[in-house]
């Protein structure tokens, strides 16, 4: 069978959305009424798609592994352009996942392979692979999220503006930096920040709270906001530095995307989005987090470099292999990895795609239908929250039976 349901699995992590409210929650358990019973009082913040060895999905007729199946028949299952080019014979090279946010992720950044290969070997426990991270987030509802520094002259205007922000980073780092905001002094200032002393931090972070309650309009009122509520979830947190204060904010719409580069710092504030990224979970943690924190490889790995928000973001492209009567809009980054299309159906209808040279999982984020393999003789139930398994070339056709909208996101890696 070249097109089958297979089954993910959630993370629980803290700052994801509590029980129902949660869309990770709502399409695990769809996909997988047995084993997923919804906790009203849990967070689910991730729901992981494809071969990682910490959640594997399992495919949903045998309840076997997904990667067990793969290695049966990796020709089939991976195409031998992606098993030549990735050298794995049972994994996706991709990663893929829902994520529903309530609470602001750690601030963090992804090693780059060289930097993840250091890391594993060196500390396995917190560095759990070898790979990259390069990661791409697909806004499904609004989108909240960090990402990268703020334009030099940005920072420059706070440390100049800010009394507290130069009290963190110390006189003479400040100067330094206005004197000469280049990328050398921003990882200066980046360090003072992130190796204060945490009593230190809080006592300036109580300070700086309380002016952005009295001085709104001197971080700009948004920022204000942001500050407040963000030491409501981290109380007195080195975040609301390194984070509000050094990082782009930037709200992204529904069927908006951003890409992140390695070594690019970055968090995701609020919000549903689908994810994907190369297969890894190799973290680097600053703020705004309970997990481990590594300060010092964070500091020296990362780029410095200002990119402005829009030139982070992912526009979508046309996606010439879909016909019918679906929308098709195409993410794909400047990474061989993975690409993300979403395919939308307004109204009843059919729809084809053509085949794909590489292994694919479609998630179904709203409405029913169905997923056909007409050479097969598939037909294949499709509902909110159904995770299916897609063999490189497989024609797959979808079919919206209702007037409701039915929409569907699917990530694949194309060698
Ligand atoms: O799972 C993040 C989740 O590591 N988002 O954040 O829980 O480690 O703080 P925490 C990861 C997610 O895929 C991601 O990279 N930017
Ligand atoms: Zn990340």
């Amino acid at each position: 069978m070249s097109v089958f349901r297979v089954v993910g699995g959630p993370q629980n992590y803290a700052w994801g959305k509590l029980g129902s409210s949660s869309a990770v929650a709502r399409y695990a358990a769809a996909n997988d009424p047995e084993h997923v019973k919804i906790d009203e009082n849990t967070p689910y913040a991730e729901l992981w798609m494809g071969t990682h060895p910490k959640v594997p999905t399992i495919v949903y007729e045998t309840g076997k592994p997904l990667s067990e199946l793969i290695a049966q028949n990796p020709s089939k299952y991976l195409g031998d352009k992606v098993i030549a080019k990735f050298g794995s014979s049972k994994e996706l090279p991709f990663l893929y996942k829902v994520l529903s946010i309530k609470k602001v992720l750690s601030i963090q950044a992804h090693p780059d392979k060289k930097l993840a290969q250091q890391l594993h070997a060196s500390d396995p426990e917190h560095y759990p692979d070898d790979n990259h991270k390069p990661e791409m987030a697909v806004a499904i509802t609004d989108f909240e999220a960090f990402c990268g520094f703020k334009p030099l002259a940005a920072i420059k205007h706070e440390l100049e503006t800010i009394p507290e922000f130069a009290e963190l980073v110390g006189e003479k780092a400040t100067k330094d930096f206005i004197a000469n905001p280049s990328k050398e002094n921003l990882k200066n200032v980046f360090h003072r920040v992130m190796s204060s002393d945490e009593t230190f931090i809080a006592e300036v972070a109580t300070k700086l709270v309380k002016r952005s309650v009295e001085e709104p309009s001197l971080f700009g009122n948004e920022l204000a906001d942001l500050i407040q509520r963000l030491n409501e979830q981290f109380p007195k947190d080195v975040g609301l530095f390194c984070g509000c204060l050094m990082l782009n904010h930037c709200n992204l719409k529904s069927g908006e995307a951003m890409f992140l580069q390695a070594r690019e710092p970055h968090a995701y504030i609020s919000g549903d989005i689908m994810e994907c990224m190369a297969a890894s979970d190799n973290v680097i943690r600053a703020g705004f987090t309970p997990k481990f924190k590594d300060v010092e490889v964070l500091v020296s790995s990362l780029t410095y470099s200002t990119n402005p928000v829009e030139e982070q973001k992912q526009p979508p492209a046309p996606f010439p292999r879909g016909s019918g009567d679906a929308k098709f809009a195409l993410y794909d980054p400047p990474i061989d990895e993975f690409s993300v299309l979403h395919i939308k159906f307004d109204n009843a209808g059919k729809a084809q795609m053509k085949g794909i040279d590489g292994p694919s999982i479609v998630i179904v984020t709203e409405g029913t239908g169905k997923l056909n393999q007409n050479d097969e003789n598939i037909s294949l139930d499709a509902f909110e929250g159904g995770v299916y398994f897609i063999a490189p070339g497989a024609e797959v056709e979808l079919v919206n039976e209702s007037s409701k909208p039915f929409i569907l996101y699917r990530a694949f890696c194309e060698a």
